[in-house]
């Protein structure tokens, strides 16, 4: 290929907006053993990695994390569930992540969950729907920071990284 043409290329690539997303793997998917093929979801389909630990969530990161949801019927049920056993939190990154992600992930029922998503093909259940996913740019750095400090997220480049935005 010619050298300008690459050049161009590598340019686009660079000025790509990235975003970061917050999501995390619910109890059910932890106990079931379901980390490592949740994850490579993520991994497979490009998005970087930036920071994840398994943690076993307080009631209060719960409250504050569903805070939107607080006073519908399902709060405390959903509350409870969480902090249940523990979840595996995840920051990844990558253009346009938010919507990407909420795509892997599928839709809230998982009765109504394609194929091929996440909650389509390992949950059964609205409560254990497997894996949350900020909804929004706002929601991803309010979700995150209740449970990363800045100095968790991590930078750095994946050598495949620039070849693989291209395609
Ligand atoms: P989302 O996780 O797809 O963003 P939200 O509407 O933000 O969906 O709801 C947060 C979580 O609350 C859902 O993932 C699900 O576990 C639970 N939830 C939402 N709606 C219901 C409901 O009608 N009954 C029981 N649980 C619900
Ligand atoms: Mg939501």
């Amino acid at each position: 290929m010619d050298i300008l043409l690459r050049q161009e290329r590598a340019r686009k690539v660079v000025s790509l907006e990235l975003e970061r997303t917050f999501a995390f793997l619910k109890p059910e998917s932890v106990v079931r053993g379901l980390i490592g093929e949740i994850v490579s979801r993520f991994e497979n389909k490009g998005l970087k990695l930036l920071a994840a630990k398994l943690i076993q969530m307080s009631d209060e990161q719960a409250r504050n994390l569903y805070s939107v949801h607080n006073g519908k019927p399902f709060f405390e049920e959903l509350v409870t569930h969480v902090t249940s056993s523990p979840v595996f939190l995840m920051v990844w990154e990558g253009p346009n992540a938010i919507s990407i992600t909420r795509n892997l992930v599928g839709a809230t029922n998982p009765a109504n969950a394609a194929p091929g998503s996440i909650r389509g093909d390992f949950a059964l259940t609205v409560t254990a729907n497997a894996v949350h996913a900020s909804d929004s740019i706002e929601n991803a750095i309010r979700e995150l920071s209740i449970f990363f400090a800045p100095a968790e997220i991590t930078n750095y480049v994946k050598p495949t990284e620039q070849r693989f935005l291209l395609k």
